[in-house]
């Protein structure tokens, strides 16, 4: 197995989980490692994780890769995130609540990496620019931008990993009368303040997680009036004063929108919570993944493994209920096939086993189904490496009971605690509710007085 060498895109929390299998085999005494090269276009680890102020461009004229937003805190349980491996007690040798913000989540992630072993593998400030594969070498050809030597790079690989997520490329629709809307029009990927929009009346185009999230944010911090437009199906939450739903825009005229079912109303500004594209643009056509946000893209084995060429592994590439764990699971079976601890069958049997979960992915009619069929796929993951076995289908009902919360109230499901899988330890309560906290800093968050359940002093 010496002398392979592995290219892994991207140092969030996909790529992160890839070089932490590997440091786990090299701590377990597994000699004769890849050579490993992390190629990270920002200047830190942590991906989405790494708040920026900026929108647009970084500074070196590189698409801004954050969606994330201040104020931002978790909007899942973080008992269905725990690394197997590295517990929240662990890391902060305490109960904390359920739903920690941005900050302190980010605070976990980091503190699980050993920074002596692993940023040694990262080349920060080198947005990978292309990757070629030579059928004759089966070799990978990587050319990277050295933003901080203003030169270009290339180096072969045996492996490439691409960790590179997948929401922060703006899928931006159009509606007739938009360009002469005189407020201002954005997509989510660039939404950072919610005090920006303070007293105003704003629609929100989409009815997902960010319309949710950033709609119920944009309350908090006295936003006039929420409308959240929804093409499909209704968020269908019961919303507080000042928050509704109604169906698709039409058109806009001026500042007011039309919507589907004859309505009209004013607004200050729009926001496009429409989701993110795929966007590869380092990958030819026969190396690219194409698809859309879903929990199960086709043609990838295992949801990892491409299946027109199984050297090319994409991590985190799903929708997710499950993410950080879910994360692991992937980047421990991907190193222990990298390792030849595991055999890939052949492309007949590969197909077959994906139509398979496709099948089972059509038969899913409601969220638990999804809930579960993410579990099973994770499951299937972890009983085949020595990632420390957690109790998914546990995790799962949480995460069952974290929907049944969020319709009892979206304001407040967040002050809900839940029992870790990991160490047994039930979340301290909030000690106000969420729309009172407004310090979501690491410093103010931890300084607060967190309320422990009977449950826990038992
Ligand atoms: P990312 O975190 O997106 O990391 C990808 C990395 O690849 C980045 O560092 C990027 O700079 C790098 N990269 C991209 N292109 C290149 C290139 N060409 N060359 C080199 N490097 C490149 N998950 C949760 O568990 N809980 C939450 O509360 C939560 N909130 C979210 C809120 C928002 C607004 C969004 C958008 C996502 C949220 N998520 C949440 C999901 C989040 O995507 C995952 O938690 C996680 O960040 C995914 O990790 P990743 O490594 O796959 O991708
Ligand atoms: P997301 O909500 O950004 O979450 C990403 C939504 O956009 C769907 O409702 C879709 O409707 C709608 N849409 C797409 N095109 C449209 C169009 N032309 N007109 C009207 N509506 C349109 O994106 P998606 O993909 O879930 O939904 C797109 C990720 O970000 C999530 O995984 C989530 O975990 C994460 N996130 C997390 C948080 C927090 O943790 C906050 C925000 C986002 P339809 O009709 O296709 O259903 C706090």
């Amino acid at each position: 197995m010496s002398n392979q060498k592995i290219a892994i895109l991207g140092a969030g929390p996909s790529g992160l989980a890839q070089l932490r299998a590997f440091e786990a085999a090299r701590r377990a005494g597994v000699e004769n490692l890849p050579e490993i090269v992390c190629y990270e276009k920002q200047n830190d680890i942590g991906g989405m994780w790494n708040y920026t102020w900026r929108t647009g461009l970084d500074k070196n004229g590189e698409p801004v890769h954050g969606s994330m937003y201040r104020y931002l805190w978790s909007n899942g349980p973080k008992e269905c995130l725990e690394f197997a491996d590295y517990s929240f007690d662990e890391h902060f040798g305490r109960a904390i609540p359920s739903y920690p913000p941005r900050a302190v989540l980010k605070d976990y992630i980091m503190g699980r990496i050993d920074k002596q072993a692993i940023l040694k593998y990262i080349r920060f400030e080198c947005p990978v620019r292309w990757v070629a594969y030579d059928e004759a070498t089966e070799k990978f050809t990587v050319t990277v931008m050295n933003h901080k030597t203003g030169e270009q790079e290339v180096d072969e690989f045996d492996y490439v990993v691409v960790a590179t997520g997948h929401f922060s490329t703006p899928n931006m629709p159009y509606f007739e009368g938009v360009e002469r809307f005189p407020g201002r029009v954005l997509h989510a990927h660039d939404f950072r303040d919610a005090l920006e929009f303070k007293g105003q009346d704003i629609l929100l185009v989409g009815a997902s997680y960010s319309a949710e999230d950033i709609g119920s944010q944009c309350y908090k911090y006295g936003a006039k009036s929420v409308t959240i437009s929804y093409r499909s199906n209704a968020l269908g939450f019961e919303w507080p004063e000042g928050m509704e739903e109604r169906p698709l825009v039409t058109h806009l005229d001026g500042d007011v929108a039309h919507f589907t079912d004859g309505t009209t109303k004013r607004f200050d500004s729009i926001i496009m919570c429409t989701g993110y594209l795929f966007h590869f643009p380092f990958l030819p056509d026969s190396l690219r993944l194409q698809t859309h946000n879903c929990l199960y893209p086709d043609n990838l084995y295992k949801g990892v493994f491409f299946q027109n060429n199984t050297k090319l592994i994409y991590l985190g590439m799903q929708d997710q209920y499950f993410t950080f764990n879910m994360f692991d699971a992937q980047a421990w079976f991907a190193r222990d096939v990298m390792l030849g601890r595991i055999q890939l069958p052949e492309a007949e049997q590969r197909r077959a086993d994906m139509d398979q979960w496709l099948k089972r992915y059509d038969g899913c009619s409601s969220c638990s189904d999804s809930i579960d069929f993410q579990a099973g796929y994770i499951r299937e993951l972890i009983d085949q490496t020595d990632y420390p076995d957690f109790a998914v289908e546990k995790q799962a009902d949480l995460l069952k009971q974290w929907q049944l919360d969020k319709k009892e109230g979206i304001m407040t499901f967040r002050e809900k605690t839940y029992r870790s899988t990991v160490t047994g330890t039930l979340a301290t309560e909030l000690p106000s509710s969420w729309l009172d906290i407004k310090d979501d800093s690491l410093e103010g968050f931890m300084s607060l007085s967190f309320i422990e359940r009977q449950e826990k002093l038992e």
